[in-house]
């Protein structure tokens, strides 16, 4: 059975690129919210709501677990929709949170998201929970999304804008910080250059595909790849299908099919 993974659009493919990194077995069924992104604006009721209406759909693919890929969703979601359904449900709020938590050692953790992601005040609550004496300073970067979406990344108003939100946090001593938005993570280089090298960059992408291992592995449901010659991933959008492929074919290491 596959694993399925749901954004609210394009973002979530930075963490379906890494567990098709991490477990090139695993077939992967994707849904992107194209019709309703963005959700980083959205009251948490809503993105509730969207949750549990995809994740239905999921369901039907057959799908053994849920990948929450989007963090606006993960943060505002998880949490009321986790016990709702018989199959395991995680995001990446948790396995981001915890490898910061690991890594810094100044006990201080910079958090960069969406609006709602940072108002929700989520990762600063999980860190805590982990490590109440680690310090996070939070900071929203809503113009990122469209930047990264328009293929900004190499352009000068990036780097410019990178500085108009990160200028406060780089004159703090944080040693971590976290790509708390799925499109963050394709800024990486930009982000790492502007912030300097004296600082981690933790991927929730990265860390949820390593605990969707151990999670598949724990649970018994590890495609052990004896079967499957090539994994198998289907990618469902709500709306704009051909502007999703572009994306997505610049994000994943293989073509990916109308
Ligand atoms: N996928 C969203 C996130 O990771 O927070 C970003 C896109 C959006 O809905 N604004």
């Amino acid at each position: 059975a596959p694993v399925g993974v749901f954004d609210s659009g394009v973002g979530g493919l930075t963490v379906a690129r890494e567990i098709s990194r991490q477990l090139p077995n695993e077939n992967i069924v994707y849904f992107g919210d194209t019709a309703r992104v963005p959700y980083g604006s959205k009251s948490q009721n809503t993105i509730i709501r969207f949750s549990e209406q995809i994740i239905r759909f999921l369901k039907t693919k057959d799908v053994k677990a849920i990948v929450i890929a989007c963090n606006t969703a993960s943060a505002l979601a998880l949490d009321a929709v986790r016990d709702e359904f018989d199959i395991p449900v995680m995001g990446v709020v948790i396995p981001g949170a915890r490898a910061a938590v690991e890594a810094t050692k100044n006990r201080k953790v910079g958090v960069v998201g969406t609006d709602a992601t940072v108002q929700s005040g989520m990762y600063t609550k999980i860190i805590h929970g982990m490590a109440p004496d680690v310090e996070v300073i939070e900071k929203a970067c809503p113009l990122f999304v469209p930047l990264v979406e328009e293929g900004f990344k190499e352009h000068v108003v990036t780097r410019e804008v990178i500085e108009y939100y990160l200028e406060s946090m780089r004159n703090t001593d944080i040693d971590a910080m976290i790509l708390g938005c799925t499109h963050y993570p394709l800024l990486r280089s930009k982000i790492r250059e502007y912030m300097g090298d004296r600082i981690q960059i933790v991927n929730p992408a990265y860390e949820t595909a390593m605990d969707l291992k151990k999670l598949l592995r724990e649970m018994d449901m590890e495609n052990d790849g004896e079967t499957v010659q090539h994994s198998r991933y289907s990618f469902y959008v709500s709306d704009a299908a051909e502007k999703f492929r572009k994306f997505a074919n610049t994000v994943m290491p293989f073509d990916v099919p109308t």
